[in-house]
């Protein structure tokens, strides 16, 4: 099950809700997140939270007594469909952060590295440990992990299965703060905040420029710069920030 709600600012608050299980990503619940986005993007919410439900774990991982026994186009299927609801979130339009408290394991910690942002509790721990049941990570971990914290560093931690605690999580990039306690919708809130002062429209371009960009080449990402600043200039809300600048006062963006 997933509970969702709109938070003050049109921010929308997910949580996997499946206590038992430690939150665990069945293929069920995969699906009801895929279509959790689909309401969130229809109701054109201006930033996610993503959390789990409880006070034990954000998400232990994909359900693992589903993954015995499945043929090898199901397998495959599988992962599939677990990258494509993982990369929809990484590409929205509107920055997200995952909100992690207690365990953050595998696919549950495949799901926040594809947010725009981690914020983790001084409790929370996290980790790929898909080594120790013979397996690898399959919802994007052995691609997002490497691009965020360094080849060396991924490597260390998917090939041993070591999980890290919040703060060396936060020294080696792979969530943005550490808090020591709170709701994690009102954690959530208070990180989105400062971005969702300025306009939808350049948060998007400056996230694409750098996401596209970091799977590129440099020159094919200063291609994608240019065209991105370009089309920011292009937008009302440059205009009003340069005319706040020019007029002394702070700018009133309209997402426009
Ligand atoms: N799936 C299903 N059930 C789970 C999972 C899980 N990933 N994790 C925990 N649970 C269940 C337990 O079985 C237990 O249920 P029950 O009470 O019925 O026995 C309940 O949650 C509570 O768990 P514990 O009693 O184990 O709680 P502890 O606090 O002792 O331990 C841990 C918590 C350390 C998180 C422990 O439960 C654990 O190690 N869980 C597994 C973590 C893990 O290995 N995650 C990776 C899973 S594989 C994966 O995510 C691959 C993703 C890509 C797949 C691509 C192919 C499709």
């Amino acid at each position: 099950m997933i509970q969702e709600s709109m938070l003050e600012g049109r921010i929308a608050l997910i949580t996997l809700d499946r206590q038992k299980a430690l939150n665990a990503l069945s293929f069920q619940q995969l699906q009801n997140l895929d279509q959790a986005i689909d309401r969130v993007v229809a109701k054109r919410a201006r930033g996610l939270v993503i959390t789990g439900a409880g006070d034990k774990a954000f998400c232990a991982g994909a359900d693992i007594p589903e993954l015995i026994g499945r043929t090898l186009r199901e397998e495959h299927d599988g992962a599939r469909m677990g990258q494509e609801v993982f990369q929809r979130i990484h590409q929205l339009p509107v920055p997200s952060v995952a909100v992690i408290h207690g365990y953050a394991f595998g696919g549950g910690l495949e799901l926040a590295l594809a947010c725009t942002f981690r914020v983790a509790t001084a409790a929370a721990r996290m980790g790929l440990p898909e080594i120790k049941l013979g397996l690898i990570p399959g919802y994007g971990g052995t691609q997002r992990l490497p691009r965020l914290v360094g080849e060396g560093r991924a490597l260390e931690l998917i090939l041993s299965g070591r999980t890290v605690k919040a703060d060396e999580a936060e020294r080696i990039g792979l969530v943005n703060q550490v808090v020591e306690t709170g709701a994690p919708a009102e954690i959530g809130a208070a990180y989105l905040a400062p971005f969702l002062q300025y306009g939808l429209n350049a948060l998007d371009f400056a996230r694409q420029a750098v996401q596209r960009g970091m799977q590129t080449t440099l020159e094919e990402g200063l291609r994608i710069e240019r065209d991105l600043s370009t089309l920011a200039y292009r937008t009302a809300d440059a205009a009003e920030g340069m005319q706040a600048f020019l007029d002394k006062r702070g700018p009133v963006f309209k997402d426009a």
